[in-house]
């Protein structure tokens, strides 16, 4: 391929084209009116407005980016994750268009988006699942009966859905019926197809998911776990690789498995294969994500493997550039996502202007971004601002470095979930490797976070400090938020005005 266009945004475009860049191939950046001036748009070779800010009008519309791409000459397009990336019917499109999708067939695609179908691959390699209902059920008196076998709680979850949506917890048999009936309406109007299955509700389980990565020789390695088990409302917090309560049998028990996965579908690309690990350390497998996910970093950070031109060169017919033997772990990385959402105002998000916007630095640090000082944070997309990663020789290092790239970050116009990232990291549950996908439920309350700003308190003592020293009309502070527990009376100034 000579010239690749990315069907997204923000910094998951960028980080494709860096490496494309690096690998010599041009980069076309489509962009809604609401990206203009974003950066992804400005480091692209060619970016062509594909229309209004809403998504549906502009990175939802395949066919618009098609056509741009016949128009550009681009040989292939890089989806990146959400929005058009799973989306087998614009796979389809691309490749009936002569276009290489970098991403895994239309085929694949559709036999993992459909959780039972995956499902029943994953059977035939006798992959570990949660005891529930082998296939959809459509009737109420079937499902109790497959329930009362099961045993609760359960889950009641639509094959359609998937990171959590449409599912729904039932605790007693009385409650079937009626979960039931809502579930398939549920999942009739959320996703056009209202099959339903039975799982055996797994109480605080552990999220690890398996990296993979297939190319069209049959070649299929796993690039070990990342564990996300930090999350609230299926948002993920914190991801970390490798996770900390795996044995390197379990480890490899788990690859194999997820290699197994892969080659039920016969896929190519990267891949995710999520399991479900309980208080036991049995796994269960639950789904396949069949894009790049918005975790993968710190997994190229502790293999050292660029998975976007891995994508790439698979993409193009090459065959894998390392074996699984080549592969080891090197060190642990966590990565936070930095989101422009207020924790004491239940996440709400909080769009606006980043007044100030510093980025940490130093050894070990990564920071994924798609935004820059002055940028406004549009409020039609996700309010991520930014991937904050961190590796280190072990778990403790990595998380140390976190917290003073934590420290150092510099936003200001916009509340963030940075103060929240951190509440989690120190928390002892979360140092010493004991928690599960809970986390947020049992430990974190509002209150937790320092209810007086220290910014505020901060910018109260100099004003008081200012007025004392017998300024006594006038006297200001400049407003750098002070974001973390610390002194900043280095660039704090007194002036008169
Ligand atoms: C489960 C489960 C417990 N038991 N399935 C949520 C996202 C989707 N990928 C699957 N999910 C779950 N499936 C069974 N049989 C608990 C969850 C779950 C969860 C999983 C991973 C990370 C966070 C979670 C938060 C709530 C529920």
């Amino acid at each position: 391929m000579k010239k690749i266009l990315i069907a997204n945004r923000g910094e998951i475009a960028l980080r494709v084209m860096r490496s494309c860049r690096e690998m010599g191939i041009k980069t076309v950046a489509v962009f809604s009116e609401a990206d203009r001036h974003a950066p992804f748009v400005r480091y692209a070779d060619e970016a062509v407005c594909i229309g209004p800010p809403p998504s549906s009008k502009s990175y939802l519309n395949g066919e618009k980016i098609i056509a741009v791409c016949k128009e550009l000459g681009a040989d292939g397009i890089h989806p990146g994750y959400g929005f058009l990336s799973e989306n087998a019917d614009f796979a389809r499109m691309v490749k009936e268009a002569g276009i290489t999708f970098v991403g895994p067939s239309p085929e694949a695609m559709e036999m993992m988006g459909d959780k039972l179908s995956a499902k029943a691959a994953a059977r035939k390699f006798k992959i570990p699942m949660v005891p529930g209902s082998e296939g959809s059920i459509s009737d109420v008196e079937e499902g109790k009966k497959i329930a009362l076998q099961t045993g609760f709680p359960l889950l009641i979850k639509a094959s359609a859905g998937g990171g959590g949506k449409g599912m729904r917890i039932v605790e007693r048999i009385d409650d079937f019926a009626e979960q039931m009936k809502l579930a398939v309406s549920e999942a009739t109007s959320a996703f056009g197809d209202g099959s339903v299955f039975i799982e055996k509700y797994v109480t605080g389980p552990r999220h690890i998911e398996i990296q993979v990565m297939a190319d069209t020789h049959g070649n299929i390695v796993y690039l070990f776990e990342r564990e996300c088990s930090v999350q609230r409302r299926h948002q993920k917090v914190i991801e970390e690789a490798p996770s900390c309560v795996l044995s390197p049998e379990l480890r490899k028990q788990m690859g194999e498995c997820a290699v197994d996965v892969a080659r039920s579908c016969h896929y190519t690309g990267a891949g995710t294969v999520e399991f479900l690990l309980d208080e036991n350390r049995n796994f269960y497998f639950l789904e396949m994500n069949t894009r790049l996910q918005v975790e993968h970093p710190v997994t190229e950070m502790i293999t050292g493997i660029d998975l976007v031109k891995e994508q790439v060169r698979v993409a193009q017919g090459e065959k894998l550039s390392f074996t699984q033997d080549d592969l080891k772990i090197n060190g642990h990385a966590v990565e936070v996502r930095v989101y422009a959402e207020d924790p004491a105002n239940n996440f709400l998000p909080d769009i606006g202007k980043l007044t100030t916007y510093r980025r940490p630095q130093g050894t070990g640090i990564r920071v994924d971004d798609g935004f820059e000082e002055g940028m406004d944070i549009p409020i039609y997309y996700d309010p991520m601002i930014a991937k904050l990663i961190a590796h280190g020789k072990d778990r403790e290092e990595a998380i140390s470095r976190m917290l003073r790239a934590i420290s150092e970050y510099q936003i200001t116009g916009v509340e963030t979930t940075l103060d929240f990232c951190r509440f989690v990291l120190e928390h002892q549950a979360f140092t010493s490797g004991d928690f599960d996908t809970h986390f947020v439920k049992n430990h974190f309350s509002p209150e937790k976070l320092a209810s007086v700003k220290p910014d505020e308190a901060e910018i109260a003592a100099i004003l008081a400090a200012g007025l004392l020293s017998g300024q006594k009309n006038k006297v200001s502070v400049n407003q750098s938020v002070n974001t973390e527990n610390r002194s900043r009376w280095k660039t704090n100034r007194i002036e008169p005005c």
